[in-house]
C-alpha cells in the first residue's frame, strides 16, 4: 500500500498547530517529532520533520507528497506549489516598516534607501510592481534592529501582533501581503496517494469546520418557536422536540462562532431558556 509523506515543521511556530491538526483528523504518528521520520500506523501517512524554509523545494522535487508551510515562505522561494487548503493559523502579514521618527507620505519615499529583509523575492517582486527604486539588504535574523544600527533605513518582515516592531521603534506603513500556514503539493500525484490526499483533506475540513462552529441547546416557549428557529437555521434545519413541560420545545442547532454572540442576544430576547452550548469534535456537511 502506497503511503503520502508529509513534510511538517520540525520545532517552531507551526510545528505544535501541524502536528494537532493531523491528531485531530484520527492520524496517530509513532514516535512524535523527535524522528526525522515518523509513521502513522493507522493511516497511510508519513511525517518527515524538517525547517520550515525547506519544505517548499522538498515538496517541489517530490521529496514529500505534501508540506505544511507559512504562505510567506512557499511565495519567497518561488516554487510553482499548488496551495490545495489554507489552514487558518499562524497568522502573519509581511510588511515595511520605518523608525516611528520619520514622517510617512507615500511608497515613493523609499526610493534609493536601503530596506533590511529576510524575504527579498517577495520584496523585490513589490517593489517593482510598485516601481520603486530601493537598495534590499539581505539579513538572516532580526532584521528590526537593522535601522537602529544603522545598517538600513526601513525593514520589510513579519509582523503579528506589531509588538516587536514597537519595542524597535519602528512603525508599519504597508501591509505587502497577508499569511497563514497552507498546505502545498506539486501536482502530479500518482492516483493512489492523490486518493490519500483527498481523505486526508477530508478529514481536516471537518476538523477545522468543527473548530468555528458550536452546537446549541436551548429551551423554547411554542408561541415564539417559528421565531427563534428563524434566528437559528442549522446545518439542515434545528432539531425540535416537546419538553415533558407543556408549552416549551427543545431545540437543538448549529451555530457558526462568527455571529455567536449576536445570536444568543437575539434567542435570549425571545425568550428562549436553559441555553447550552457545546463544542463540535468534528463536522461533516
Ligand atoms: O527553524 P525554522 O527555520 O523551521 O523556523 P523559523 O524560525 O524560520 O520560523 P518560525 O517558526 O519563527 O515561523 C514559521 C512561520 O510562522 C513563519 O514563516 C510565518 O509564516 C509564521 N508566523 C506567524 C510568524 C509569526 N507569526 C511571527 N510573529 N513568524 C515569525 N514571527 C516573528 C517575526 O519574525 C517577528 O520577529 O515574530 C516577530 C513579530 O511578532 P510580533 O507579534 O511582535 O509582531
Ligand atoms: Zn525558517
Amino acid at each position: 500500500m502506497e503511503n503520502i509523506s508529509i513534510g511538517i515543521q520540525k520545532s517552531g511556530r507551526l510545528s505544535e498547530k501541524s502536528l494537532d491538526l493531523l491528531k485531530e483528523s484520527g492520524i496517530i504518528l509513532a514516535n512524535g517529532s523527535r524522528k526525522l521520520l515518523s509513521s502513522s500506523r493507522n493511516f497511510p501517512l508519513e511525517a518527515v520533520f524538517l525547517r520550515d524554509d525547506d519544505i517548499p523545494q522538498y515538496v517541489f522535487d517530490r521529496v514529500t507528497d505534501v508540506g505544511i508551510v507559512g504562505e510567506n515562505v512557499v511565495r519567497e522561494k518561488g516554487h510553482d506549489l499548488q496551495i490545495v487548503e489554507r489552514l487558518g493559523f499562524a497568522r502573519c502579514r509581511m510588511s515595511i516598516a520605518l523608525p516611528r521618527s520619520v514622517d510617512f507620505g507615500s511608497l515613493d519615499q523609499l526610493n534609493g534607501k536601503r530596506i533590511a529583509t529576510s524575504y527579498p523575492n517577495i520584496l523585490e517582486t513589490f517593489l517593482a510592481e510598485t516601481h520603486v527604486d530601493a537598495e534590499i539588504h539581505v539579513i538572516s535574523g532580526s532584521v528590526e534592529i537593522a535601522p537602529g544600527i544603522g545598517l538600513a533605513d526601513a525593514i520589510f518582515d513579519i509582523v503579528s501582533t506589531g509588538s516587536t516592531l514597537i519595542s524597535n521603534g519602528l512603525k508599519e506603513v504597508e501591509v505587502v501581503m497577508e499569511s497563514e500556514a497552507v498546505m502545498v503539493t506539486n501536482p502530479g500525484l500518482s492516483p493512489d496517494k492523490q486518493e490519500i490526499l483527498e481523505k486526508l483533506l477530508f478529514r481536516i475540513r471537518a476538523v477545522r469546520k468543527s473548530h468555528d462552529h458550536k452546537y446549541i441547546l436551548l429551551n423554547a416557549p411554542n408561541d415564539r418557536l417559528d421565531e427563534i428557529i428563524k434566528v437559528i437555521p442549522g446545518m439542515k434545519s434545528p432539531t425540535v422536540m416537546p419538553l415533558a413541560e407543556e408549552g416549551w420545545s427543545s431545540v437543538h442547532s448549529v451555530l457558526n462562532e462568527n455571529e455567536f454572540w449576536e445570536i444568543i442576544d437575539r434567542l435570549r430576547e425571545l425568550g428562549a431558556q436553559g441555553i447550552l452550548v457545546i463544542p463540535i469534535e468534528k463536522m461533516i456537511t
